[in-house]
């Protein structure tokens, strides 16, 4: 981590300076930055590319700023301040407005050409504004902003690629591609901060005049920049940016100060390679040290299983981090983390903090030199109600507005949807809800309040709600809330409120066969699918006793579906609350089943991919199997043709490799025009 690093560097510099016969020229304190890599051309800087002293209190901001003071003789002197970003130093050469070259800093004296990938980050421009110096060397940071690196994290994840360690090693990574696509495909941008040489340029006498002129030429400048002065104004800037950092949609490890003036930095000069008339503040540290305690797996209100370290406890940009995502079975194997591990915790914006990497060095062994935990392994059955697991591609999410949605993402989840206590106030809210069950007026807040003092555990245990129960309920949840209402003090209880639940509730025991499918939650069973279902069986009992062989038949179900299916209703503890919801007096029509296996379309599968624009996919969908065709959800030899839409994807590649006929929405249009629904 940057932190550790920082402090030894600063211990290396301090012996150094007791015993400077221990000064090697490879010696971290003599280098800035990395080296330069085989398979770049390299570039020397004409003017060196400068590094910056750090300070890491306010009196070393203090001490910096009373140096100054005292040898220019002035109290207060302008400083233009920005923050510090922390990403990849480069420098870009304008000829005539046009983009010549891009290169690192390397050592600050030669750094690597990497003009290539640079070219396509596009926030960097490739020509410029307005009337160009004859030449114009640009200095800047090249960042990965937190949502694409998140972003592109989440999709290596899912697809078994390398994933990046943190935005910083994101946005040096991809410069250092030899494959310019490659750096293409990461989200990458830049901000302009100071210059090179320049020729043919009537130079600002002010850096802050500087960046408003780079940002005439098109470059972008961080909104951030201002002019502060004095300590306190130093000081003061700082606490603002540190108060938004986690706002910021990028990493930032601290802010920078620059004497404004031109003058006073060349009176001020330099040091080495680091100016004196500059410094970055640093904040604390996004990335900490610390050890596992333990490896534990969380069930969501949604049954995905997460995997956690329990950490010990760590300051990590000023919060203190006790637990990390290990985010999924495959991130673990990854970094093959185990109890006792030493790890890198980072924590940045709003993010949950993360095991970035293992120290293998600092692993524990026995006494034969043996790692004392063997490898992690991922439980197999659900830590909080012991059903069976399985793996998913889509997972259902919480949204940030507190509804939840299904996004892309393979996870492991929890089979037992209607029992297990993780997922029972999701279960519920499912359940009540108007398009499954519909019971009227039973909320999330009620929900919580039923299954946090315990008067529900499964959905069946709603039918055995009264009046005084609820009441009871609501005068608990008030208390604990401190939501007593005024008219409850002065001795009155409403309970219309009540009378009106029990009322919903028994009114929702008539209800139809489809409905209490999709009512249950079955992972990936949707309405269209529990209508389905409905209608191809007929009747419950049927459907609880269907293998995957027999639900493959059903129309609009595939393997992955049917083994969800067959999957749910094997958990013994699901199947009870199936029963109980029966015994309780919830009942729907039976009847025979009704399978259309006649039609013009009649023994044919169909798989409809992309989007259509004069109808929904469901409803061509129902279209067709009205015809008879069966419809599926995967292309394989068996598909007897594909009805592709717009912007249609990997099913379409996978029809046209396995010869599979295509049909265009006209071509659907057409054969539906001439078969009207009867
Ligand atoms: O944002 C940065 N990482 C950053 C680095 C900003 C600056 O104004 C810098 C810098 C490195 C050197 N200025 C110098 C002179």
């Amino acid at each position: 981590p940057d932190a550790e690093y920082d402090a030894l560097v600063r211990e290396l510099e301090a012996i150094e300076r007791e015993h400077p016969q221990l000064r090697v020229p490879g010696s971290p304190t003599q280098r800035v930055g990395a080296g330069v890599l085989p398979g770049f051309e390299t570039v020397a800087h004409e003017l060196p590319m400068l590094s910056l002293n750090n300070a890491f209190s306010d009196e070393e901001v203090a001490e910096f700023t009373g140096r100054i003071s005292k040898e220019l003789g002035e109290a207060e002197p302008a400083f233009s301040v920005e923050p510090k970003l922390d990403g990849l130093a480069i420098s870009l050469r304008y000829e005539h407005g046009v983009f010549v070259r891009g290169a690192t800093r390397g050592d600050g004296a030669t750094g690597e050409d990497v003009t290539a990938n640079l070219r396509t980050v596009r926030a960097i421009p490739l020509r410029l504004r307005g009337e160009a110096p004859a030449v114009l060397e640009v200095r800047g940071e090249v960042y990965m902003p937190r949502a694409g690196f998140e972003a592109y994290n989440a999709r290596m994840r899912e697809t078994g690629g390398k994933v990046l360690a943190n935005p910083r090693n994101g946005a040096a990574g991809s410069l250092r591609q030899l494959d310019p696509r490659l750096a293409a495909a990461r989200p990458l941008s830049f901000y302009a901060y100071g210059l090179g040489v320049t020729e043919g340029w009537a130079l600002p006498p002010r850096h802050s005049q500087v960046l408003q002129a780079l940002r005439g030429f098109g470059f972008p400048v961080s909104p951030e920049v201002a002019v502060a002065r004095g300590t306190r104004g130093l000081l003061d800037y700082y606490a603002a940016i540190g108060a938004r950092r986690d706002a910021l949609p990028y990493d930032i490890d601290g802010v920078v100060y620059k004497l404004d003036d031109h003058g006073q930095q060349a009176a001020m000069g330099f040091v080495s390679r680091a100016p004196r008339w500059a410094i970055a503040h640093k904040f604390p540290a996004q990335e900490q040290l610390t050890t596992v305690e333990a490896i534990e797996v969380q069930v969501g209100r949604t049954g995905a299983l997460t995997p956690v370290a329990r950490l010990a406890p760590v300051q990590v940009a000023g919060v203190v981090v006790t637990n990390a995502t290990l985010h999924n079975a495959d991130q673990i194997a990854r970094l093959d983390v185990r109890a006792g591990d030493t790890v890198i915790v980072r924590r940045a914006g709003d993010v949950i903090p993360e095991v970035v990497r293992v120290l293998p060095e600092k692993r524990p062994l026995d006494a034969r030199g043996q790692p004392l935990h063997p490898p992690y392994e991922f439980p197999s059955v659900c830590p909080a109600c012991g059903s069976h697991t399985e793996a998913v591609r889509k997972v259902l999410k919480s949204t940030k507005a507190g509804g939840i949605e299904y996004a892309e993402g393979a996870a492991i989840v929890c089979t037992g949807g209607l029992f297990c206590p993780a997922q029972r106030k999701q279960a519920l809210v499912h359940f009540a809800s108007r398009r499954a069950m519909d019971i009227e007026g039973l909320g999330e807040r009620f929900i919580e309040a039923l299954v946090d003092f315990g008067y529900v555990a499964t959905v069946a245990d709603l039918y055995a709600m009264t009046v005084p129960r609820f009441l009871e309920m609501k005068q608990r949840a008030d208390e604990r809330d401190g939501t007593v209402p005024e008219t409850v003090k002065a001795g009155k209880v409403a309970s219309k409120w009540a009378e009106n639940l029990v009322a919903a509730i028994a009114a929702s025991k008539d209800t139809t066969l489809e409905r209490l499918l999709f009512a249950l939650g079955i992972r990936d069973v949707g309405e269209s699918t529990a209508r389905t279902l409905a209608r191809h069986f007929g009747a419950l009992d049927p459907l609880l006793q269907a293998d995957e062989a027999t639900l493959v038949e059903v129309p609009d179900v595939g393997p992955v579906v049917a083994a969800r299916i067959a999957g749910f209703f094997a958990e013994p503890h699901n199947r009870e609350v199936v029963q109980a919801l029966r015994a309780a007096g919830v009942r729907w029509p039976e009847g025979p089943p009704q399978r259309s296996a006649e039609g013009p379309l009649a023994g044919q599968t169909v798989v409809l991919t992309g989007a259509l624009s004069a109808m929904s996919r469901d409803a061509a969908g129902d279209r067709l199997q009205a015809l008879g065709a069966k419809v599926a959800g995967s292309v394989s030899k068996k598909t007897s043709f594909v009805v592709a839409g717009e912007a249609a994807g990997s099913k379409l590649e996978k029809a046209q490799a396995l010869g599979v006929e295509v049909w265009d929405e006209a071509r659907l249009l057409e054969f539906l025009n001439a078969h009207p629904p009867v």
